[in-house]
Protein backbone atom coordinates (compact mmCIF):
# COMPACT_ATOMS: atom_id res chain seq x y z
CA UNK A 1 0.00 0.00 0.00
CA UNK A 2 1.34 3.43 -0.75
CA UNK A 3 2.53 5.69 2.11
CA UNK A 4 0.07 7.63 3.43
CA UNK A 5 -0.44 10.88 5.26
CA UNK A 6 -2.22 9.85 8.92
CA UNK A 7 -5.32 11.06 9.31
CA UNK A 8 -4.96 11.99 12.75
CA UNK A 9 -1.51 13.83 12.62
CA UNK A 10 -2.57 15.63 9.91
CA UNK A 11 -5.24 16.74 12.10
CA UNK A 12 -8.07 17.02 8.80
CA UNK A 13 -11.62 16.15 9.61
CA UNK A 14 -12.06 12.44 10.20
CA UNK A 15 -13.47 10.58 7.97
CA UNK A 16 -17.07 10.61 9.26
CA UNK A 17 -17.80 13.99 8.88
CA UNK A 18 -17.23 13.74 4.72
CA UNK A 19 -18.61 10.20 4.44
CA UNK A 20 -22.15 8.84 5.11
CA UNK A 21 -20.77 6.02 6.98
CA UNK A 22 -23.76 5.31 8.95
CA UNK A 23 -25.04 4.39 5.92
CA UNK A 24 -21.54 3.06 4.06
CA UNK A 25 -19.72 2.09 6.77
CA UNK A 26 -16.63 1.47 4.41
CA UNK A 27 -14.34 1.53 7.35
CA UNK A 28 -15.23 -1.49 8.84
CA UNK A 29 -15.11 -4.72 5.81
CA UNK A 30 -16.92 -6.93 8.07
CA UNK A 31 -20.08 -4.75 8.44
CA UNK A 32 -23.03 -7.39 6.40
CA UNK A 33 -23.76 -3.68 4.86
CA UNK A 34 -20.03 -3.26 3.68
CA UNK A 35 -20.11 -6.36 2.49
CA UNK A 36 -23.27 -6.13 0.50
CA UNK A 37 -21.87 -2.62 -1.13
CA UNK A 38 -18.44 -3.95 -1.87
CA UNK A 39 -20.24 -7.34 -3.71
CA UNK A 40 -22.72 -5.45 -5.22
CA UNK A 41 -20.20 -2.78 -6.73
CA UNK A 42 -17.65 -5.90 -7.83
CA UNK A 43 -20.61 -7.08 -9.70
CA UNK A 44 -21.24 -3.73 -11.46
CA UNK A 45 -17.71 -3.09 -12.63
CA UNK A 46 -17.99 -7.02 -14.23
CA UNK A 47 -21.24 -6.47 -15.97
CA UNK A 48 -21.10 -2.49 -16.75
CA UNK A 49 -17.46 -1.36 -16.33
CA UNK A 50 -18.67 1.28 -13.77
CA UNK A 51 -19.86 0.81 -10.20
CA UNK A 52 -21.78 3.54 -8.21
CA UNK A 53 -22.85 4.38 -5.10
CA UNK A 54 -25.45 7.14 -4.10
CA UNK A 55 -25.30 9.41 -1.89
CA UNK A 56 -21.93 9.15 -0.48
CA UNK A 57 -20.88 12.00 1.08
CA UNK A 58 -22.20 13.99 3.39
CA UNK A 59 -23.99 17.53 2.13
CA UNK A 60 -21.88 19.73 4.61
CA UNK A 61 -19.28 17.79 2.74
CA UNK A 62 -20.14 18.79 -0.94
CA UNK A 63 -20.40 22.08 0.63
CA UNK A 64 -16.56 22.22 1.60
CA UNK A 65 -15.80 20.85 -1.75
CA UNK A 66 -17.60 23.69 -3.44
CA UNK A 67 -16.54 26.39 -1.61
CA UNK A 68 -13.25 25.39 -1.97
CA UNK A 69 -13.20 24.67 -6.20
CA UNK A 70 -14.80 28.22 -6.22
CA UNK A 71 -11.74 29.89 -4.08
CA UNK A 72 -9.22 27.88 -6.54
CA UNK A 73 -11.28 28.55 -9.68
CA UNK A 74 -8.74 31.57 -10.63
CA UNK A 75 -5.93 29.22 -10.40
CA UNK A 76 -7.85 26.51 -13.04
CA UNK A 77 -6.12 25.31 -16.08
CA UNK A 78 -8.21 25.72 -19.40
CA UNK A 79 -6.26 23.74 -22.21
CA UNK A 80 -5.74 25.54 -25.72
CA UNK A 81 -5.25 22.61 -27.58
CA UNK A 82 -7.00 19.47 -29.11
CA UNK A 83 -5.98 15.54 -28.11
CA UNK A 84 -6.71 12.22 -29.66
CA UNK A 85 -7.82 9.80 -27.21
CA UNK A 86 -5.01 8.55 -25.78
CA UNK A 87 -2.97 12.22 -26.24
CA UNK A 88 -0.67 11.02 -28.67
CA UNK A 89 0.97 12.86 -30.74
CA UNK A 90 -0.23 13.04 -34.35
CA UNK A 91 1.73 10.15 -36.47
CA UNK A 92 1.33 10.13 -39.87
CA UNK A 93 2.38 7.05 -40.55
CA UNK A 94 -0.71 5.95 -40.08
CA UNK A 95 -4.08 6.06 -42.63
CA UNK A 96 -6.12 9.12 -41.85
CA UNK A 97 -9.12 8.05 -40.04
CA UNK A 98 -6.98 6.18 -37.13
CA UNK A 99 -7.97 6.83 -33.47
CA UNK A 100 -4.09 8.05 -33.27
CA UNK A 101 -4.93 10.78 -35.54
CA UNK A 102 -8.09 11.68 -34.05
CA UNK A 103 -7.83 15.27 -32.55
CA UNK A 104 -10.66 16.92 -30.70
CA UNK A 105 -10.73 19.96 -28.42
CA UNK A 106 -11.47 19.56 -24.48
CA UNK A 107 -12.41 22.76 -23.10
CA UNK A 108 -13.14 21.45 -19.57
CA UNK A 109 -10.50 23.14 -16.91
CA UNK A 110 -8.65 21.73 -14.04
CA UNK A 111 -7.41 22.45 -10.58
CA UNK A 112 -4.53 20.05 -10.16
CA UNK A 113 -4.06 18.32 -6.94
CA UNK A 114 -1.31 19.87 -6.19
CA UNK A 115 -2.77 23.16 -5.04
CA UNK A 116 -5.65 22.07 -3.16
CA UNK A 117 -5.97 23.48 0.24
CA UNK A 118 -4.52 22.21 3.34
CA UNK A 119 -7.66 21.39 5.45
CA UNK A 120 -9.30 19.75 1.51
CA UNK A 121 -11.91 17.30 1.79
CA UNK A 122 -10.77 16.35 -1.30
CA UNK A 123 -7.25 15.48 0.44
CA UNK A 124 -8.75 14.14 3.23
CA UNK A 125 -10.52 11.58 1.34
CA UNK A 126 -7.42 10.83 -0.90
CA UNK A 127 -5.39 10.17 1.97
CA UNK A 128 -7.26 7.96 3.91
CA UNK A 129 -6.23 4.07 3.47
CA UNK A 130 -9.69 3.17 4.68
CA UNK A 131 -10.95 4.74 1.38
CA UNK A 132 -8.27 3.20 -0.78
CA UNK A 133 -8.68 0.22 1.14
CA UNK A 134 -12.35 0.11 0.34
CA UNK A 135 -11.92 1.11 -3.29
CA UNK A 136 -9.74 -1.85 -3.84
CA UNK A 137 -11.88 -4.16 -2.14
CA UNK A 138 -14.95 -2.65 -4.91
CA UNK A 139 -12.49 -3.39 -7.95
CA UNK A 140 -11.29 -6.78 -6.09
CA UNK A 141 -7.59 -5.72 -7.02
CA UNK A 142 -4.94 -5.42 -4.03
CA UNK A 143 -3.06 -4.10 -3.57
CA UNK A 144 -3.96 -0.90 -4.95
CA UNK A 145 -2.36 2.38 -4.63
CA UNK A 146 -2.94 6.67 -5.01
CA UNK A 147 -1.28 7.51 -7.81
CA UNK A 148 2.01 9.00 -7.54
CA UNK A 149 1.27 11.69 -10.30
CA UNK A 150 1.51 14.73 -8.61
CA UNK A 151 -0.60 16.72 -10.72
CA UNK A 152 -3.46 14.39 -11.54
CA UNK A 153 -3.74 12.26 -8.77
CA UNK A 154 -6.51 13.82 -7.18
CA UNK A 155 -7.53 17.34 -9.66
CA UNK A 156 -11.34 19.02 -9.34
CA UNK A 157 -12.99 18.98 -12.87
CA UNK A 158 -14.39 21.97 -13.65
CA UNK A 159 -16.85 22.67 -16.95
CA UNK A 160 -18.52 25.76 -17.76
CA UNK A 161 -21.61 26.52 -20.16
CA UNK A 162 -20.50 24.73 -23.72
CA UNK A 163 -17.58 23.30 -22.15
CA UNK A 164 -17.00 19.36 -23.40
CA UNK A 165 -14.48 17.11 -22.57
CA UNK A 166 -14.21 15.04 -25.64
CA UNK A 167 -13.81 10.72 -25.90
CA UNK A 168 -10.21 9.62 -23.82
CA UNK A 169 -8.53 6.79 -21.67
CA UNK A 170 -6.82 8.00 -18.83
CA UNK A 171 -3.05 7.45 -17.76
CA UNK A 172 -4.17 5.94 -14.97
CA UNK A 173 -5.99 2.70 -13.89
CA UNK A 174 -9.31 3.54 -12.12
CA UNK A 175 -11.03 6.60 -11.82
CA UNK A 176 -13.48 7.51 -8.52
CA UNK A 177 -15.77 10.52 -9.48
CA UNK A 178 -17.56 12.53 -6.63
CA UNK A 179 -19.79 14.50 -8.05
CA UNK A 180 -19.62 17.97 -6.39
CA UNK A 181 -21.93 19.98 -8.32
CA UNK A 182 -24.51 19.12 -11.64
CA UNK A 183 -25.02 21.09 -14.93
CA UNK A 184 -28.51 22.18 -15.57
CA UNK A 185 -28.63 19.97 -18.62
CA UNK A 186 -25.69 17.96 -20.71
CA UNK A 187 -22.19 16.86 -18.57
CA UNK A 188 -23.15 13.31 -18.85
CA UNK A 189 -21.01 11.10 -18.51
CA UNK A 190 -20.48 8.49 -21.22
CA UNK A 191 -18.15 5.21 -21.22
CA UNK A 192 -17.54 1.88 -23.79
CA UNK A 193 -16.79 -0.01 -20.95
CA UNK A 194 -13.76 -2.18 -21.46
CA UNK A 195 -13.02 -1.65 -24.68
CA UNK A 196 -9.55 -2.12 -24.94
CA UNK A 197 -7.19 -4.26 -22.56
CA UNK A 198 -3.30 -5.05 -22.67
CA UNK A 199 -3.80 -7.40 -25.17
CA UNK A 200 -6.04 -5.65 -27.71
CA UNK A 201 -6.12 -2.02 -28.50
CA UNK A 202 -8.77 -2.48 -30.46
CA UNK A 203 -8.55 0.67 -32.98
CA UNK A 204 -11.39 -0.29 -34.57
CA UNK A 205 -14.21 -0.61 -32.10
CA UNK A 206 -12.38 2.70 -30.72
CA UNK A 207 -12.83 4.19 -34.27
CA UNK A 208 -16.36 3.29 -34.49
CA UNK A 209 -17.36 5.13 -31.55
CA UNK A 210 -15.07 8.49 -32.53
CA UNK A 211 -17.17 8.38 -35.47
CA UNK A 212 -21.03 8.11 -33.79
CA UNK A 213 -21.80 4.76 -33.14
CA UNK A 214 -23.70 4.32 -29.96
CA UNK A 215 -22.73 0.44 -30.15
CA UNK A 216 -21.62 -0.44 -26.17
CA UNK A 217 -21.62 2.96 -24.62
CA UNK A 218 -23.63 3.79 -21.75
CA UNK A 219 -24.70 6.79 -19.53
CA UNK A 220 -24.52 7.39 -16.22
CA UNK A 221 -26.66 9.12 -13.92
CA UNK A 222 -24.51 10.80 -11.50
CA UNK A 223 -25.82 13.22 -8.67
CA UNK A 224 -24.24 15.36 -6.70
CA UNK A 225 -22.80 13.23 -3.59
CA UNK A 226 -22.67 10.04 -5.63
CA UNK A 227 -19.56 8.32 -5.69
CA UNK A 228 -18.93 6.08 -8.94
CA UNK A 229 -15.75 4.38 -9.56
CA UNK A 230 -14.48 3.24 -13.49
CA UNK A 231 -11.90 2.07 -14.99
CA UNK A 232 -10.58 4.76 -17.18
CA UNK A 233 -7.49 3.21 -18.50
CA UNK A 234 -9.68 0.39 -20.38
CA UNK A 235 -12.88 2.29 -20.83
CA UNK A 236 -13.08 4.70 -22.92
CA UNK A 237 -15.00 7.80 -21.83
CA UNK A 238 -16.40 11.65 -22.33
CA UNK A 239 -18.44 14.32 -20.85
CA UNK A 240 -20.88 15.74 -23.04
CA UNK A 241 -21.31 19.95 -23.54
CA UNK A 242 -22.80 21.34 -20.74
CA UNK A 243 -25.51 23.60 -21.40
CA UNK A 244 -26.84 26.15 -19.22
CA UNK A 245 -24.90 28.60 -16.42
CA UNK A 246 -24.32 26.25 -13.72
CA UNK A 247 -21.11 25.34 -13.35
CA UNK A 248 -20.13 20.97 -13.58
CA UNK A 249 -17.63 20.19 -10.76
CA UNK A 250 -16.09 16.71 -10.07
CA UNK A 251 -13.45 15.55 -7.46
CA UNK A 252 -11.65 12.70 -9.24
CA UNK A 253 -9.18 10.60 -6.92
CA UNK A 254 -7.37 8.19 -8.54
CA UNK A 255 -6.39 4.46 -8.12
CA UNK A 256 -3.55 2.24 -9.99
CA UNK A 257 -1.79 -1.06 -9.64
CA UNK A 258 1.55 0.36 -10.04
CA UNK A 259 3.28 3.01 -7.53
CA UNK A 260 5.84 4.32 -9.88
CA UNK A 261 4.40 5.40 -13.08
CA UNK A 262 3.31 9.06 -14.05
CA UNK A 263 1.73 10.39 -16.90
CA UNK A 264 3.79 11.24 -19.93
CA UNK A 265 5.25 14.86 -20.05
CA UNK A 266 3.11 15.62 -23.26
CA UNK A 267 0.31 14.15 -21.72
CA UNK A 268 0.30 16.30 -18.54
CA UNK A 269 1.25 19.51 -19.88
CA UNK A 270 -2.24 19.07 -22.00
CA UNK A 271 -4.26 18.02 -18.71
CA UNK A 272 -2.56 20.04 -16.00
CA UNK A 273 -0.81 22.79 -18.47
CA UNK A 274 3.00 21.83 -16.94
CA UNK A 275 5.20 18.69 -16.77
CA UNK A 276 7.27 18.13 -13.39
CA UNK A 277 10.92 16.54 -13.56
CA UNK A 278 8.62 13.74 -12.22
CA UNK A 279 7.32 13.43 -15.20
CA UNK A 280 10.14 13.12 -17.45
CA UNK A 281 11.98 11.02 -15.10
CA UNK A 282 9.73 8.33 -15.42
CA UNK A 283 8.87 8.50 -19.20
CA UNK A 284 9.93 5.75 -19.87
CA UNK A 285 8.45 3.58 -17.58
CA UNK A 286 4.97 2.21 -18.55
CA UNK A 287 3.74 -0.66 -16.51
CA UNK A 288 1.38 -1.82 -19.73
CA UNK A 289 1.77 -1.94 -23.44
CA UNK A 290 -1.18 0.30 -23.91
CA UNK A 291 -1.23 3.39 -26.15
CA UNK A 292 -0.76 6.68 -24.46
O1 LIG B 1 -15.73 14.62 -15.39
C1 LIG B 1 -15.87 13.41 -15.45
O2 LIG B 1 -16.90 12.83 -15.13
C2 LIG B 1 -14.72 12.57 -15.96
C3 LIG B 1 -13.51 13.38 -16.24
C4 LIG B 1 -12.45 12.60 -16.92
O3 LIG B 1 -12.70 11.71 -17.68
C5 LIG B 1 -11.05 12.90 -16.65
O4 LIG B 1 -10.77 13.84 -15.90
O5 LIG B 1 -10.16 12.19 -17.17
FE1 LIG C 1 -10.92 10.55 -18.03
Amino acid sequence: MSSVANFDVLQVRSLEQIIDLKRYPIHDLENANTKRIIKESQERLDYDGCALIKDFLLPESLHRMREESERLYSQTYWPESSHTPYFTKDDPSLPEGHPKRYFQKRSSGYINSDILEQDSDLQAIYDSPIVTRFIGECLNIWPLYTWADPLGSNPYSLMDEDNYFPWHFDGNDFTVSLLVQEAEKGGIFEYAADIRNPQDENFEGVKDILNGSREGVKELDLRPGDLQIFKGRFSMHRVTQVEGKKRRIIALPTYVTDPYYVNRPAHSKHLYGRALPIHYERENYRPDGLTD
